[in-house]
């Protein structure tokens, strides 16, 4: 199939799976950087239904059965959850529609796996902080995310990525794609280089407190960006955590350091424009308040002290995967224009700057808050 498959293909695909209606319009949808994402409206004896339909991305996603299983299996456990607290499960988390077959995904001839959840509705998901208590509750729904998933089975979880935040492995990737330079770019980016090889020493601070058990493995989400929540649009609430293909065992200080990566940047994932780009600490306070909270006591006293470190590395991190990805030639990450995972990087490397820089600042706010 073409990388934009038509409205015949999608039909076909969507016609596949157990849902209320006959497809009227598939459009692309959403921001993400990763799977192709598509509105699906259905219509019902005059009422529409809609649903998300999405492309997973197989280069990047190598055993969907098993990703979706961890989906089908996350989504299920947290429905239950919702229910008994008196939650509506149907709005607050996703929901696996299966095939006519009876199965998560459909494979299509073409080898795309594509699967459907149904569209939470009056919902909006945020680009950028608007005001510090969206990000507020931001913090305490992926706090809560983790509380919610520290009693889930993490043995029967798929690793969908292997190694996906173990930064020493990313540095290995990173300085693989320099010293390869397969499109000739490292020579305009040396300086963005040299900033990220200076800092090697810190890529194994987390991992290293891990391997000695210093650090809990718990389930966490890992991808706790922004864009992955969506609010309600009538309350302005942080309603349904999205995007759970990375749910996995991992650090509590992944999700709160990556959510500080995209939410307390001044300045857009791929601002040309650094002047635009630093870490606003009083967001930094916002959202460790909220994370805190939503966490519920667990984060252990070490966890805490580290949140300023998790918030680092985790954009250095991102950062060293933009920017080598712009080295082989912008094969994972989505782009729209040229040098947009150039640009990614440098605000990564900029925010990763800033952060050293206010260091003591981000302490003092742990401290305050522990
Ligand atoms: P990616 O892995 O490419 O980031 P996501 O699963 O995050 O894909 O989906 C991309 C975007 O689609 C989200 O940022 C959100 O705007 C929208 N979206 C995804 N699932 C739903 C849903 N069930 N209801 C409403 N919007 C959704
Ligand atoms: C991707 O899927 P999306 O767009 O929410 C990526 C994250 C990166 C992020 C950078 C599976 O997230 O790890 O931090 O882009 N997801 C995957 O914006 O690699
Ligand atoms: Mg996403």
């Amino acid at each position: 199939m073409s990388q934009s498959p038509s409205f015949e293909n999608l039909e076909t695909v969507a016609a596949a799976f157990c849902m209320e209606g006959a497809p009227k319009e598939i459009t692309p949808y959403g921001n993400g950087h990763i799977n192709d994402t598509y509105l699906l409206v259905c219509e019902d004896g005059g009422t529409e239904k809609k649903y998300i339909l999405q492309r997973m991305n197989r280069s990047i996603f190598k055993n969907p059965a098993a990703l979706m299983e961890n989906v089908a299996n996350v989504t299920a456990y947290l429905r239950r959850l919702i229910s008994e607290k008196g939650g509506d499960p149907d709005r607050e988390t996703l929901q696996v529609v299966k095939t006519k077959s009876g199965e998560n995904y459909l494979e299509d001839n073409y080898h795309n796996c594509w699967r459907v959840f149904p569209f939470i509705d009056h919902t909006f998901c945020l680009e950028k902080v608007e005001n510090a208590g969206d990000f507020y509750d931001c913090a305490v729904a992926f706090g809560n995310f983790q509380q919610q998933l520290a009693s889930y089975p993490a043995h029967t979880l798929h690793e969908t990525i292997p190694l996906f935040h173990h930064t020493p492995s990313r540095f290995r990737d990173f300085k693989k794609a320099v010293d390869e330079d397969s499109m000739g770019r490292a020579s305009m980016v040396q300086e963005e280089i040299n900033f990220a090889l200076s800092r090697e020493p810190d890529t194994r601070v987390l991992t290293d407190l891990l391997e000695k058990g210093e650090l809990p493995l718990r389930v966490t989400h890992n991808d706790t960006k922004l864009n992955n929540i969506l609010f309600d649009v009538s309350t302005r609430k942080a309603l349904c955590i999205i995007d759970l293909d990375t749910v996995m065992p991992g650090l509590s200080l992944y999700d709160f350091g990556d959510s500080i990566r995209t939410g307390a940047s001044t300045g857009a994932e791929d601002e040309p424009d650094l002047s635009k780009v630093e870490l606003d600490l009083s967001l930094f306070e916002t959202f460790t308040k909220g994370f805190l909270k939503g966490c519920g006591g667990s984060l252990t006293p070490l966890e805490i002290k580290l949140l300023p470190m998790g918030a680092k590395l985790m954009t250095y991190e991102c950062g060293i995967r933009f920017l080598a990805d712009f080295l082989v030639g912008d094969t994972y990450f989505k782009i729209h224009r040229e040098n947009q995972n150039l640009d990614r990087a440098r605000t990564q490397f900029k925010l990763v700057a800033d952060m050293e820089k206010k260091w003591e600042d981000m302490e003092e706010i742990i401290r305050r808050l522990s």
